[in-house]
């Protein structure tokens, strides 16, 4: 087969963020864009390994509008760089989870995953690609950064001359040389959860009556949810909904939080409202958890979760520690602490978990942004948080409002919100965090509306294992009795600047733990808004998105 070898320049811009490298759908299709990010990203991880040997790749995406064609592309590519084998779900179709617990599972010298999650699909809309290492997890930040510069240098691309592989037909194809393996995309997952949950006690609760309703928000986890809750757990027919996966997500928002998936909070919030209610991102790695009029903070969702997870078969013996991001609420340390285990506080996103979790010093982590997970891949999983959920519901045998309100008196609340300002102008949002950083020595002992201000920093982290050094990863301004509120700018959007103000306050209990999070929190909001003049700086006055 024909190998060419296409002459390109740098495309500006190819920088990767949280989450791998997300831009409009129409920038991913231009001319050389897709092709000389794969080759940067080929060139930096290597195709063919020591020995001469061409390494073993696994290939998946949301199903998002592009990802069919990315995949062809990725897959000529991949020949033509001297890879020996891909592995590629049906369609080209696998959750970021599915696809990290198949690099593990099979071994592989990493994948591909075409996705950029949460934000919305289509033409007009956004695309994503992302790194995963043998390990499972997303590239760190040395790797992407090191991918970014190839791109900046980048003059050609390879590509081998074919035609389109059948991603339909499960089962072996031969592309140029190399193997293409298209696999059933849910299985081998579904089987994992089979091991990590009582699914006999789950289907049992299932069998007497427990009723629950399931949003895909026609994104990526459809299928894997019909598998394992209607099929496997015995849920009634028509729990899960938005169940097939749309190139444009049927229009939707595929972010599972109560302003975009809002049929299900109205529902859960209704008279008829099942026992329990999720939702899942585009990628499948995001989860939102409701009970009957009971929503639950993320932030709390972890909390509650390594506070039981022991009554999971995967997790009966105990956690070996727990970590989170630090814009997300303390209420997972409070639960560690009374276990005598390990918190571990790190910077945003997904990648700062894998050494902690490769090196088995934690077993659950979480993010305040709907993402928590465990050792079991290196990926947030959205349906195993949900299925972890259901496993605690069975055994306990209570409601989520009575699971969440034990909690709260037994370790205290962190009331906890998170504020979006979306699309704001980059250098307008920019001079502002610059603003705010520039004034942080002088806040501490200063007191803002009867508050005590303890300390302020821009978050640094140091990796405990292998000593990278990550610095600026949010502006962070604590008050006395455990407040404090976080200002950071997205690394994930695709349309100018999104500031994210997070505001936590705690309260001990037994009394205040059943206040408004909004109007419990309102004296952090004002004091945030006030110190770091965010009307004067972005000229807005209050969020886009709350959480
Ligand atoms: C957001 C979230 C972060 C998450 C990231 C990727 O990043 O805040 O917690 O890890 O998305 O999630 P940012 O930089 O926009 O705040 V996903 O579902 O897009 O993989
Ligand atoms: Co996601």
């Amino acid at each position: 087969m024909k190998i060419n070898t296409i002459s390109t320049k740098p495309i500006a811009g190819q920088k990767p963020g949280t989450s791998g490298l997300r831009k409009k759908t129409p920038v991913f299709m231009g001319h050389h864009y897709l092709e000389n990010f794969v080759q940067a990203i080929f060139d930096v991880v290597g195709t063919v390994d020591g020995q001469g040997a061409g390494k073993t790749f696994v290939l998946g995406g949301d199903g998002r509008y592009f990802n069919a064609q990315a995949a062809q592309v990725i897959l000529r590519m991949a020949a033509a760089n001297g890879a020996r084998r891909v592995i590629v779900g049906q369609g080209a179709i696998l959750s970021t989870p599915a696809a990290s617990h198949l690099i593990r599972l099979i071994k592989t010298d990493g994948g591909i995953i075409m996705s950029a999650s949460h934000n919305p699909g289509g033409p007009t809309e956004d695309f994503g690609v992302k790194f995963n290492m043998a390990n499972g997890g997303p590239a760190p930040e040395a790797v992407t950064e090191a991918m970014y510069k190839r791109t900046t240098e980048i003059a050609e691309y390879k590509i081998v001359e074919a035609q389109d592989v059948d991603l339909g037909r499960i089962g072996r194809h031969d592309l140029g040389g190399m193997i293409v393996d298209v696999v059933d995309p849910v299985s081998d997952y579904a089987a994992q959860m089979e091991t990590l949950f009582d699914f006999p006690a789950i289907r049992a609760m299932f069998q007497g009556g427990f009723r629950m309703r399931m949003d895909s928000m026609c994104a990526v986890t459809g299928p894997y949810a019909i598998e394992i809750i209607e099929n496997r757990l015995g849920a009634a027919k028509g729990t899960c909904v938005n169940a097939v996966p749309l190139p444009d997500f049927g229009g939707m928002h595929p972010d599972p939080n109560p302003t975009w998936a809002k049929a299900l909070m109205d529902e859960m919030f209704g008279p008829d409202a099942p026992d329990f209610g999720a939702a899942s991102d585009g990628d499948g790695d995001r989860n939102m958890v409701v009970g009957a009029g009971a929503y639950v903070s993320p932030s709390d969702s972890l909390a509650v979760l390594a506070a039981n997870a022991h009554l999971a078969p995967g997790y009966a013996g105990g956690l070996l520690g727990v970590a989170r991001s630090m814009p997300t609420s303390a209420a997972v340390d409070r639960v560690a602490a009374a276990l005598g285990i390990a918190s571990y506080e790190t910077p945003t996103g997904w990648k700062f978990f894998g050494n902690l979790l490769d090196a088995g010093k934690v077993t659950l982590c979480g993010e305040e942004s709907f993402g928590t997970g465990s050792d079991h891949v290196r990926e947030k999983d959205g349906l195993w948080a949900v299925l972890l959920w259901l496993n605690i519901l069975a055994v306990r045998k209570q409601s989520v409002s009575a699971i969440l309100a034990e909690h709260w008196v037994k370790f205290g609340r962190n009331y906890y919100s998170r504020h979006d300002f979306e699309a704001i102008e980059a250098s307008k949002a920019d001079a502002m965090i610059a603003a705010l950083r520039a004034r942080l020595g002088g806040l501490p002992g200063t007191e803002v509306e009867g508050m005590q201000m303890t300390y302020a920093d821009d978050f640094a982290y140091t990796d405990p294992l292998d000593g990278s050094v990550s610095k600026a990863q949010g502006v962070r301004v604590m008050f006395a009795g455990g407040s404090r509120f976080v200002m950071r700018l997205s690394g994930t959007g695709t349309e100018g600047a999104t500031l994210r103000l997070y505001v936590e306050r705690y309260v001990a209990g037994p009394e205040g733990l059943d206040h408004d999070p909004q109007e419990a929190l309102a004296p952090i909001i004002r004091v945030a808004h006030e110190l770091a003049g965010i009307e004067g700086f972005t000229g807005r006055k209050g969020p886009d998105v709350v959480t």
